[in-house]
């Protein structure tokens, strides 16, 4: 039997691996008819506490296993971290199936990007062979979930599978299109095996699974408490920057912009963040001391100093024009409003930074 809360297998032997429950308590639960939560699942749904796991679940591997069982795929992918989360190996793997792609999270995009605008945005990003398989969602606002369900069930299948990485909401989601009860968490790694659930009143399952591990998100170096602390409960922080002078602006300890002479291309550019990230401007000749001493307390993330301690860091310059946004994945980006941005990046060797085509539009 599986836990009901994320997947595992249950087994009464090691508390140090997944599925773990006491005998008695098992036992206990299925006399009374209840729902079965492993030790771990239970702890983390009353107490948010996160038990460590020995485990290793990168469903990428599994993924293409379990793929040959499935015509129809339902790909998450949360707005907030596109670049993170919609990923080229991941869409390769597939290229044979009917996809749907579920762009969830968006109730934490700024009011001001509209619907339309996202959608024109999504349709050029991502090659769906159908435009209308790309659908807007979100979980927490209930938005756009009945559409979705309707699309899921009138594809002529009865099931499909639902992947995305870690922490996109896949279990949310699952649970709005069939009012269930998956745990779903900001720990990254919540679901550790597959678990199948009934959209109501249609002979269609879903098929929830463990998120696939990336390495390249800046989150991704955080301990699994500093992630939770990170994932986003609110719309996103936007700060709006105009440096007259040489200035550096801190992205909490994990990345360091600076803007060198901006005098004569006077740029305007905003940060958009999640909103617990730390944002900090600064005097030139002290930011790098500043980063250094104060990442972990003051500038958050980190969330603990040394935290970063075997990070190694790169340095690179970038100049955005007008209409393109610089991205650091798995933190946030930079829209420039007036252009060109000149700007060298202190970040993590290894993490994604990337050009593209401006998601928000800046207001006149
Ligand atoms: N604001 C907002 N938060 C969401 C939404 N969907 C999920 N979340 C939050 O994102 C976090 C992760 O959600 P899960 O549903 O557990 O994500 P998952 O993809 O199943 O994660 P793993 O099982 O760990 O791979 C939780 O804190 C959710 O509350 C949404 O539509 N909007
Ligand atoms: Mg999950």
């Amino acid at each position: 039997m599986k836990c009901a809360g994320c997947g595992a297998e249950l087994q009464f032997d090691d508390p140090s691996k997944p599925g773990y429950i006491p005998f008695e308590v098992y036992e206990k639960r299925l006399a009374e008819g209840k729902e079965i939560l492993c030790q771990r699942c239970y702890k983390l749904k009353h107490y948010g506490k996160v038990t460590p796991m020995k485990m290793n679940t990168d469903f990428k591997k599994e993924l293409k296993n379990v793929l040959g069982s499935f015509d129809l795929i339902l790909y998450v992918i949360d707005i907030t971290d596109f670049e993170g989360t919609y990923r080229e190996d991941i869409a390769d793997l597939l290229s044979k199936k009917r996809v749907i792609y579920a762009v969830t999270k968006t109730d934490l995009l700024p009011k001001a990007v509209s619907k339309a605008q996202l959608k024109e945005w999504l349709k050029r990003r991502i090659s769906a062979k159908n435009p209308d398989d790309i659908r807007i969602v979100s979980a927490k606002k209930k938005f756009g979930i009945n559409s979705l369900k309707k699309r899921l069930i009138s594809s002529g299948k009865d099931k499909a599978l639902v992947i995305g990485v870690t922490n996109v909401g896949k279990s949310s989601l699952v649970n709005e299109l069939a009012e269930s009860e998956v745990l779903s968490s900001p720990v990254p790694g919540t679901t550790l095996g597959m678990i199948r659930r009934k959209i109501k009143s249609f002979k269609f399952y879903l098929y929830d699974t463990p998120g696939i591990i990336t390495n390249d998100r800046a989150i991704d170096l955080l301990s699994i408490d500093c992630q939770r602390k990170i994932v986003p409960s609110r719309e996103m922080t936007r700060k709006t920057f105009k440096p007259q002078k040489s200035r550096a602006i801190l992205i909490g300890g994990m990345a360091m912009m600076s803007v060198e002479n901006p005098q004569n291309l006077a740029p305007i550019f905003q940060i958009f963040t999640y909103q617990n990230v730390k944002l900090h401007e600064t005097k030139p000749e002290k930011a790098e001391g500043f980063f250094k001493e104060r990442a972990g307390d003051f500038l958050i993330p980190p969330c603990y100093k040394e935290e970063l301690k075997d990070v190694d860091w790169e340095e690179r310059y970038f100049e955005i024009p007008e209409k393109e946004e610089l991205v650091i994945a798995g933190l946030g980006w930079i829209n420039v409003k007036r252009g060109p941005l000149r700007v060298k990046i202190k970040f993590p060797k290894g993490i994604k930074i990337v050009k593209r085509n401006r998601l928000i539009i800046p207001r006149r």
